[in-house]
């Protein structure tokens, strides 16, 4: 029989390779992780959605850091502290809006996740959540955006302890499993 410190050796390795991913219904700002992700907008100065909930949740402290920022461009990303958040950080990335496809959103939203990942990184963030960016009051469609969310994640999974999807229904559980395989695409009639 394998001793306790193979066994620990053996899940440690497994855990590695295996649902690092999560995906979580729930509100972003309850999460006690180093970092959660806004889906913010270029002038970083607050808004609805997500973007809204972290600002309430984070205290007025945030706005004022933010002010200081000068805004940030669509695919960029900045990182503050999470102020009154459980969470230690905030990286801020400003999503495209959708236009119908042919403009780049998908290279601008993917942007948004490798920003978000290279700012998570460089200040040894070991846990991160990130909500469905841009699929909101951008009106990018869940499953293309899911589709990037979730390639970028496995691309970064290795590096990390969890990356946590937030999804904010129950439909965009369904979506993220269905892009992770973890789940078989719905029937389309
Ligand atoms: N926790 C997790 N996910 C949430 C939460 C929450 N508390 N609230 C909403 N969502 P959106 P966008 C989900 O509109 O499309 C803001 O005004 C939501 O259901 O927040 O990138 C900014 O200032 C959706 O799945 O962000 C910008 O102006 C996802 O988060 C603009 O909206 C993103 O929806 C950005 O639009």
């Amino acid at each position: 029989p394998a001793s306790p410190a193979e066994r620990l050796k053996k899940n440690r390795q497994q855990a590695r390779t295996h649902k690092m991913i999560q995906i979580h219904e729930t509100d972003i700002t309850t999460l006690s992780v180093d970092a959660i992700v806004n889906a913010a907008n270029e002038t970083l100065l607050g808004g609805g959605g997500v973007d809204g909930a972290i600002h309430r949740a984070a205290g007025p402290k945030l706005l004022d850091h933010c002010r200081g920022l000068g805004g940030c461009r669509t695919g960029s990303a900045r990182i503050t502290p999470g102020f009154a958040l459980p969470a230690r950080f905030v990286i801020h990335t400003v999503g495209p809006v959708w236009k119908g496809g042919q403009s780049g959103e998908a290279e601008q939203l993917r942007s948004c996740y490798l920003e978000s990942f290279r700012l998570a990184e460089e200040s040894r963030i070991k846990s991160i959540a990130f909500p469905a960016i841009s699929t909101g009051v951008y009106g990018y469609p869940s499953i293309e955006a899911a589709s990037i969310a979730t390639q970028t994640m496995l691309e970064h999974e290795s590096d990390f302890d969890v990356i946590i999807a937030c999804c904010f229904s129950a439909a965009d559980v369904t979506v993220y499993e269905t892009a992770l395989g973890r789940k078989p695409p719905a029937p389309s009639n």
